[in-house]
C-alpha cells in the first residue's frame, strides 16, 4: 500500500515536470509529425523531397527572384476548434497573429534592431506578406475565421484536420493556408506540415494559448507573442531548424551556422555550440527556427527566405493566383434592419435604424437607401461617409409618419458610389 502511494506519487510528480517543461520551453511536433505521417504513408517521403528538389529546380531558373523585389502573398484561413470559452480566442487575438505574420515576414518586427552586428548583412526582409480570407472555398464571404466547437479534450493525440474527428476539415491549400487553432494539451506549441505533404493534412497547428500578442493575447508566459506562428509557418514553406543534424548535419541553408541542440530561453548572445564553422560564428540562436522564447527569435537569415520564396515558386505556388482575399465585389453594400418591432403602439412615428456594411473591395462614399412601407411610395435616403471595406456603420432614417395599425417596412441598397 505505501509502495503504490509512493509509485502515485512519483507519477504525479514526473507528470507535473512534464507539464512545467512543456511551458518554460518550446516544444515543436513537426519532425515528429512528419515521421509519423510517412510511416502510415512513405510516399509522403518520395512527394516532399520532389517539392524540394522543384523549389531547387525552380531557383536555378529564377536567380533574379533570389535578388528580391517580388511580395509574394499567402491567403490563410484560421480554423478555431474549441471545447470550451478559454480556447475560443477573439477574433482580435486572431487576427493578431496575423499581423505578427506580417511584421516578421517583412522584417518589420519591433525588435530587429536587436538583431547581432553578425548578422545584420543577413537578416531578410522575406517579402512575404499574408492576408485574411474574404471568400471562401464556394466563393462566399467569409471573415477568414471559422469557429468550431468540439467535445475533444485536447488535439495532443489525434488531428483537428478533420470535421469527423471533432476539428475541421482543411479548406483547399492550392489557395489557402489553414492555420488551425486547438487545445493541444500542454505538450506541443504547435506542429506543421512541409511542402509536398498530402492535402488532406497540409499546413499550422498552434496551440490557442499561443496565438498572437499582447493585449490581444493574455495568456502570459514565454510564448504569447505569436512567434509559434512564425516558426510553424516557416516549416510550412521548408525551413528546417537551425539545430538540425547539429554541427555537421545542418539545415541546408549555408548562412545560419551550425548549432549542436535547440537553444531555450533567452541565451547569451555569444553562446557558440559548434566551432567547426569558418568564420567560427555564434550561433545564430535569435532565428525564428531555433527553439527560443518568443521575445529571443527576430530573424530569418537571407539563405532562409531564398528556400521560402522557392517554395511559393514551385510547389505553393498556385497560393498566388488564389481568389481568396479577393473580395466578392469591388463595389457592393448591403443592409440588416436593426430596430422594427411588431407593436409600435401609441406612437405615430418611428425611425428605423439599419446596418450598412460595405461587402466591396473599395471603400463606399455614397449610397442610396430605399425605404417604403407597405406598397407606399419608395423613398431614398442618399447617404455618403466613409465606410472601408468590409466594415459597417449604424444608420438612423429620417422619422415616418404612421396611421395606427399593421406595417410592413422594407429596405435595400442602390447604387454604391
Ligand atoms: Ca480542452
Ligand atoms: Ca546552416
Ligand atoms: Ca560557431
Ligand atoms: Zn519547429
Amino acid at each position: 500500500m505505501k509502495i503504490k502511494a509512493i509509485l502515485l506519487v512519483i507519477i504525479l510528480s514526473l507528470g507535473l515536470n512534464e507539464h512545467l517543461s512543456a511551458q518554460s520551453q518550446r516544444t515543436c511536433g513537426t519532425d515528429a509529425y512528419y515521421e509519423a505521417q510517412v510511416k502510415l504513408n512513405p510516399q509522403i517521403e518520395i512527394d516532399v523531397n520532389q517539392a524540394k528538389l522543384d523549389a531547387q529546380q525552380w531557383l536555378k531558373s529564377n536567380l533574379a527572384s533570389k535578388q528580391g523585389g517580388v511580395i509574394r502573398t499567402i491567403p490563410v484561413v484560421f480554423h478555431v476548434i474549441y471545447e470550451n470559452a478559454a480556447e475560443n480566442i477573439s477574433d482580435a487575438q486572431v487576427l493578431s497573429q496575423l499581423d505578427v505574420l506580417n511584421y516578421d515576414y517583412r522584417k518589420l518586427n519591433a525588435d530587429t534592431g536587436k538583431v547581432p552586428t553578425e548578422f545584420e548583412g543577413v537578416a531578410a526582409d522575406s517579402e512575404i506578406e499574408f492576408c485574411i480570407a474574404v471568400r471562401d472555398p464556394n466563393g462566399n464571404a467569409t471573415s477568414g475565421i471559422t469557429r468550431t466547437a468540439t467535445t475533444v479534450t485536447n488535439f495532443s493525440s489525434t488531428s483537428p484536420k478533420s470535421t469527423a474527428g471533432g476539428g475541421k476539415d482543411p479548406w483547399p491549400r492550392d489557395d489557402y493556408l489553414n492555420f488551425w487553432i486547438c487545445d493541444l494539451g500542454g505538450g506541443l506549441l504547435g506542429y506543421a506540415t512541409p511542402p509536398g505533404g498530402s492535402a488532406a493534412n497540409d499546413g499550422v497547428v498552434c496551440g490557442y494559448q499561443y496565438i498572437g500578442a499582447p493585449p490581444d493575447n493574455a495568456f502570459g508566459g514565454a510564448f504569447n507573442e505569436g512567434r509559434t506562428g512564425t516558426h510553424e509557418v516557416g516549416h510550412w514553406l521548408g525551413l528546417a531548424h537551425t539545430f538540425q543534424g547539429g554541427c555537421t548535419g545542418g539545415d541546408g541553408i549555408a548562412d545560419t551556422p551550425p548549432t549542436a541542440n535547440p537553444n531555450y530561453g533567452c541565451p547569451s548572445v555569444t553562446q557558440n555550440s559548434c566551432n567547426n564553422d569558418f568564420p567560427d560564428l555564434i550561433d545564430m540562436h535569435m532565428n525564428y527556427m531555433d527553439y527560443v522564447d518568443d521575445a529571443c527569435m527576430y530573424l530569418f537569415s537571407e539563405g532562409q527566405k531564398t528556400v521560402m520564396q522557392s517554395v511559393l515558386g514551385s510547389s505553393r505556388s498556385s497560393l498566388q493566383s488564389s481568389a481568396g482575399c479577393t473580395p466578392i465585389n469591388n463595389l457592393d453594400a448591403g443592409i440588416a434592419i436593426l430596430s422594427i418591432s411588431d407593436t409600435l403602439c401609441g406612437i405615430s412615428s418611428f425611425s428605423p435604424t439599419i446596418n450598412l456594411t460595405n461587402y466591396g473591395a473599395n471603400t463606399l462614399t455614397t449610397v442610396d437607401v430605399r425605404y417604403q412601407i407597405d406598397s407606399g411610395v419608395v423613398q431614398t435616403y442618399s447617404w455618403t461617409g466613409i465606410l472601408s471595406s468590409f466594415t459597417s456603420e449604424e444608420i438612423m432614417l429620417p422619422p415616418i409618419n404612421l396611421a395606427f395599425g399593421d406595417h410592413s417596412f422594407r429596405s435595400y441598397v442602390e447604387n454604391p458610389n
